[in-house]
């Protein structure tokens, strides 16, 4: 049933009082510097846009990635902004960010919201987002294989209680021959075989960056055919290292199915696709391991209503987020929609996946809107059954799917 106008105002306020702990995000401590990405042209080059502005584009690949980010962020702009109506999500997106920080982008041109940020300093700007958008926490991706970010960690810093660390090892999984490299580099004594010596070696990897990072969870993303079990080095690596380690160190698994990388590699980043995953694998590595908990987003919609059945059958799991190509207003409604019938506020229905700060303005306004509505058609559905809610029941609603649960799910209540 659908909501009455002021059932909808009641829980939209709630919701929007309700501050967030972002459980996934590309955003780094600012002790990371230049890492933590902000301001206009980041807003503008972020590969959402990318791939979409190049349907409109005349400028070549190479020509366009040879350009500066200045020049890039302008073309995009023009192409996405000036030429076309910025409908699109990832578009209207930049204009909700520029919005909330009081910015009116029609009055403007691009080179006065430079201007603008150019003024801002790094540091009181990442309290203003964070105070904008009511997010209490953002989670990190960190990863020991990268370059750029790895010497941070090694060196060490006065950590921001802010941002939160997920260690993220995708190479580990998905190439593993030439992640023993860069594993050797580091000083584990590994092969790139499947033996006994490389999984414990990989355990003390993971436990090391664990602690370094203080990880809250372990994650990776997985193309659509990843399979469990399976005689691959992945599926290998998972039962004799990252799972054991989890167990070890009460951590939580994260995997994000479904991402078919470099469909069109000249498009870097923007060229990932999506495939539909089969996820009997996420069904048996539930059953297998019931000791183990897991975190699973799907990046196709097809895969939606399955992964809620098997969060249903497996309590060790945890539906999270409406990533990527899901996080458009008409899919997270119906996907929200879908887990909060089925499993009632035991699921954390958006993570913001930003990689830029001042995305985190629109990510979040945008999902807490559809959150607060969906939340609130389910409160009407329970009035009509005689339930009344209370603003204190539906806030502690707000507080679990908006942060609460996967924290309550990882701690393992
Ligand atoms: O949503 C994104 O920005 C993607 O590029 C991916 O990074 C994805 O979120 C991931 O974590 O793999
Ligand atoms: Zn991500």
């Amino acid at each position: 049933m659908s909501a009455d106008a002021s059932l909808v105002a009641r829980v939209e306020r709630i919701v929007d009082a309700t501050p967030i702990h972002d459980i996934h995000t590309h955003l780094y401590d600012p002790a990371f510097g230049s890492l933590l990405l902000w301001g206009i042209d980041d807003l503008l080059v972020y590969h959402y846009l990318v791939s979409e502005a190049f349907r409109h584009l005349d400028v070549g690949y190479d020509r366009f990635w040879s350009a500066d980010k200045v020049t890039q962020a302008a073309w995009i702009w023009d192409a996405l902004f000036v030429r076309h109506s910025p409908v699109s999500e990832a578009c209207r997106g930049v204009l909700t960010a520029l919005h909330m920080l009081g910015i009116e982008p029609r009055k403007g041109d691009l080179p006065s919201i430079r201007k603008w940020f150019a003024a801002q300093n790094a540091i009181s700007h990442v309290d203003r987002v964070l105070a904008l958008a009511n997010v209490s926490t953002v989670c990190m991706t960190n990863s020991p294989f990268d370059d750029e970010e790895r010497p941070g960690w090694e060196a060490g810093f006065d950590r921001d209680p802010r941002f939160v660390a997920a260690l993220r090892i995708d190479p580990l999984l998905l190439s593993w021959p030439s992640a023993t490299n860069q594993l050797r580099a580091q000083g584990y004594g590994v092969t790139p075989g499947r033996t006994t010596a490389n999984a414990s070696e990989v355990r003390r990897f993971l436990s090391d960056w664990t602690r370094r990072i203080d990880s809250r969870y372990c994650m990776v993303s997985l193309p659509p055919d990843f399979a469990y079990p399976a005689d691959t080095d992945a599926a290998w690596l998972i039962d004799h290292a990252v799972l054991p380690h989890a167990r070890e160190h009460g951590q939580g698994f994260a995997l994000m199915m479904g991402v078919k990388r470099a469909v069109n590699p000249a498009l870097k980043l923007a060229g990932d696709g999506v495939g539909r995953s089969d996820l009997v694998a996420l069904q048996n590595l539930c059953a297998a391991n019931p000791d183990n908990r897991f975190l699973a987003t799907c990046l196709s919609r097809e895969n939606q209503h399955e992964l809620v059945v098997l969060a249903r059958k497996f309590r060790n799991l945890h539906p999270f987020g409406c990533w990527w190509f899901t996080n458009t207003p008409q899919l997270v409604a119906e996907i929200t929609s879908m887990r909060l019938e089925l499993l009632g506020t035991s699921f954390t229905p958006q993570h913001s996946d930003a990689r830029v700060l001042d995305q985190l303005l629109y990510k979040w306004s945008h999902a807490r809107r559809i959150v607060a509505r969906c939340l609130a058609d389910r409160h009407a559905d329970l009035a009509a059954s005689g339930w009344e809610s209370t603003d204190g029941e539906i806030a502690r609603d707000a507080r679990e799917l908006l942060g609460g649960s996967c924290a309550a799910f990882l701690a393992g209540g």
